[in-house]
């Protein structure tokens, strides 16, 4: 959220609608345009599917999103997870990471141990770069964040977000390399402590255009993305690709979340059956949340979570696996902030 490459004009594509809408022409031909070089499975670990720990990497590659109907239906992976439906307490800054610069696009990883953010502080590269923080339990205070040399560069580096088993982080930069504007790349380490460093980020296969990508989200066992996609206006897409080490398919947009103001940060449980975002629909940047309908094949109509949003930009929620654990930006202390709320 928040920097300047963000804003964009009111999207033209009216993408309230059936889940059977075509994707928006502006990315017809835009997609194929890296995908002839760069591997991102080349760098080892090869891939962030095998292994990869979540429940979610023995869900039939179609899931979610377009076979929603096995609700209820994982087992012992699942019935571990309490998967959060109440509210949220009220949200609170975490106060290590709390910076007078612009700090967003917060990231945990899926036990709540590891928090991976976006921010313009002091100590960096140029611009946004991209920070970690971490915790020994998710009942400690988080740690005073550090800078991985690998992740960020010169340019703008934003929109960090974990592979399933934490061996895989995706990001949106716009470094020398890409297809044009942000684009998505991708880097791995080889264990979750700072003792294994990340090696050098590579393009993502397929994904990249000339238009802006941004904010990854990676699940289904490393087969689907949803991610935002600027071109007139700003808007969530969907690809997919049948195994981790393919390229991405052309991003389908989720016609039934878009609006023609902008929808962004999406972030999707480990079922596939709660799609998080954040729009400017109602004004301001809100977080919401809209749950899959299995009958109609397509997210129902989104709820705002209201005990997280404030009258100033709230955006770029995570949680972690089980849903009670939430991080999000907000700028309602005067600058962007990252805060935290449990359920
Ligand atoms: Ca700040
Ligand atoms: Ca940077
Ligand atoms: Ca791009
Ligand atoms: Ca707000």
């Amino acid at each position: 959220m928040g920097s300047p490459d963000d804003v964009a004009g009111p999207g033209s594509a009216v993408d309230a609608g059936l889940a059977d809408l075509p994707a928006s022409p502006r990315l017809d031909t835009a997609a194929a345009v890296d995908a002839s070089t760069l591997l991102d499975g080349a760098a080892p670990p090869t891939s962030d599917g095998p292994g990869s720990g979540g429940p979610d990497t023995a869900r039939p590659a179609d899931a979610p999103f377009d076979a929603g109907t096995d609700v209820g239906s994982d087992t012992a992976a699942s019935d571990a997870l309490v998967f959060g439906t109440g509210r949220f307490g009220t949200p609170q800054v975490i106060p290590a990471l709390a910076n007078p610069d612009q700090d967003d696009d917060p990231a945990l990883s899926g036990d709540g141990l590891e928090l991976y953010f976006a921010s313009y502080r002091a100590g960096g590269l140029g611009f946004e770069d991209i920070w970690v923080s971490r915790r020994a339990s998710t009942s400690d205070a988080w740690g005073a964040p550090t800078r991985p040399p690998a992740l960020s560069s010169t340019g703008r580096d934003k929109a960090p977000a974990l592979s399933a088993d934490g061996l895989r982080i995706w990001l949106a930069s716009d470094r020398p390399g890409g297809a044009g504007a942000d684009d998505i790349w991708t880097a791995t380490r080889t264990c979750r402590t700072a003792a294994c460093p990340w090696s050098t980020p590579v393009p993502a296969l397929g994904i990249n255009s000339p238009s802006g990508e941004g904010t990854p989200m990676v699940f289904a066992g490393g087969l689907r993305m949803a991610l935002r996609q600027q071109g007139s206006g700003i808007d969530l897409y969907l690809s997919k690709r049948a195994g981790v080490t393919d390229a991405w398919g052309t991003p389908t947009a989720i016609v039934e979340i878009n609006t023609n103001a902008n929808e962004s940060g999406p972030h999707v449980s480990v079922d596939g059956l709660r799609l998080y975002f954040d729009s400017n629909r109602s004004g301001n940047d809100e977080i919401f949340v809209s749950v899959w309908d299995a009958q109609q094949g397509r997210f129902g109509s989104p709820t705002a979570l209201s005990e997280l949003n404030s009258i100033f930009t709230d955006a770029d929620i995570s949680l972690t696996d089980d849903e009670r654990i939430v991080v999000f930006s907000s700028t309602r202390s005067g600058n962007a902030e990252i805060y935290e709320a449990r359920r």
